[in-house]
């Protein structure tokens, strides 16, 4: 079946300069997008299923390219006693931050984890959102990890969003290797990774890279163990300080370099240097009240391509709206709002490894498609709690209107 979007504003901004095609129509066949211009030259009789956009803006739908989104238990305490002025580390040695997380997580069954992320996915994807990245790394025990990459998966199944996992065991040191840091990271490496690939629940894999995380020496070896397997590499790097986790990423061809306010001129050259996307998290900054910037000028001069995630999570990022996230990169981190939409289509996408979907609505592409009844592109960056998408198809399948 052919169907077609007729009266449409198409936002064409994918070699970085908008371009609005008024009075257009988009058309597409098992998927594909096979028809995308002036309107008048559609042949209507040659298509199925006409809808009348109204004036509406299209635009590629938006890609999320790092979240956390499944997990259990509840960080509210967390934020209040944040707001009570207590730090984020402090927390995490009182028994919240991450590891609280990981007890509730490791707690629910698969329909019990993907109960509780549906609505979290389901606002994202409201929010204009067909493609949606999902981290492991709330279990830390193998089969906790499972249960998380299978919720995953279910997800995607259940939404209809396209869903790419991402195992992170590199996330927190389990309790039960409290004294054993160098036996967890072989464990993940040499047990855990290659039998969650046997069970296809694995895409990509990422390491959070911190003082209080993981070193990058001790990534390094989870990452040889993902480069055997031809597992495409991820990395929280310099999120809150500077500790060669974008350097490691270069030199493992990551896909991505994800956070990076703290990252320096030599690591900036070395990620231009690499096929890596700075995937911007500006949600976490802004909830950890964070004031150092990623250096959005040297990252823009080295030529560094910029994507914007939510990186939703209970502890550090709790949004899903993944444009409140773009309104977020433009006022606190200074993006044009043109970049900001690259951000979150394009880069996007190249930050996950989607070729097909980084050239955005073009003949052949998937029609992942999202329809906003805005005036202007740029209102995407503008509201500060996000806005809502009158609907949004992903393969050419509509997921909500
Ligand atoms: N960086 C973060 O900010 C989150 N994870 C990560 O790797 C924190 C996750 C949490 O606090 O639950
Ligand atoms: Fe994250």
């Amino acid at each position: 079946m052919r169907q077609a979007l007729i009266n449409a504003r198409i936002v064409d901004f994918m070699d970085g300069k908008v371009r609005v095609h008024e009075q257009a129509a988009l058309a597409w066949t098992a998927g594909k997008i096979d028809f995308v211009g002036d309107g008048s030259l559609l042949d209507l009789s040659q298509v199925d299923c006409v809808i009348d956009a109204h004036g509406d803006l299209l635009l590629p739908a938006l890609i999320d390219c790092h979240t956390h989104l499944v997990y259990s238990g509840s960080r509210i305490a967390d934020f209040a006693a944040r707001m009570n002025g207590a730090s984020y580390a402090e927390i995490a040695a009182r028994g919240g931050g991450i590891l609280s997380t990981v007890y509730a997580t490791r707690a629910a069954c698969v329909e019990q984890l993907v109960e509780g992320a549906l609505p979290r996915l389901q606002r994202l994807i409201e929010g204009g959102v067909a493609t949606v990245e999902i981290k492991s790394g709330y279990g830390l025990d193998l089969a906790s990890e499972q249960r998380m990459l299978q919720a995953a998966r279910r997800l995607g199944e259940i939404s209809g969003a396209r869903v790419i996992s991402t195992f992170l065991p590199l996330h927190a040191l389990p309790p039960e290797y409290a004294s054993r840091r160098a036996e967890y990271v072989r464990d993940v490496s040499e047990r855990w990774l290659p039998t969650l690939m046997d069970q296809g629940l694995i895409d990509h894999v990422d390491a959070f890279v911190e003082h209080l995380a993981f070193s990058a020496a001790e990534a390094r070896q989870f990452f040889n163990a993902a480069r055997r397997l031809n597992i495409p590499v991820k990395v929280h790097a310099e999120q809150l300080s500077l500790c060669g986790a974008s350097a490691l990423g270069a030199e493992f061809n990551a896909l991505s370099v994800d956070h990076l306010e703290h990252i320096d001129s030599t690591a900036i050259a070395q990620i231009a240097a690499s096929q890596a996307v700075a995937v911007l998290l500006p949600g976490a900054f802004y909830a950890l009240r964070e004031t150092h910037l990623p250096p959005i000028a040297a990252l823009r001069q080295a030529r560094v391509p910029m994507a914007i995630a939510t990186d939703l999570n209970p502890g550090t990022s709790p949004q899903s709206s993944l444009t409140a996230a773009m309104n977020q990169a433009c006022v606190l981190f200074g993006l044009s709002t043109d970049e900001a939409l690259l951000g979150v289509t394009r880069n996007a996408a190249q930050a996950l490894g989607l070729r097909e979907l980084a050239r955005g609505l073009a003949v052949g592409a998937p029609a992942d498609i999202a329809r906003f009844a805005l005036a202007d592109a740029a209102e995407l960056c503008y509201w500060l709690a996000g806005v809502t998408a009158k609907a949004v198809y992903r393969d050419g399948r509509l997921i909500t209107s």
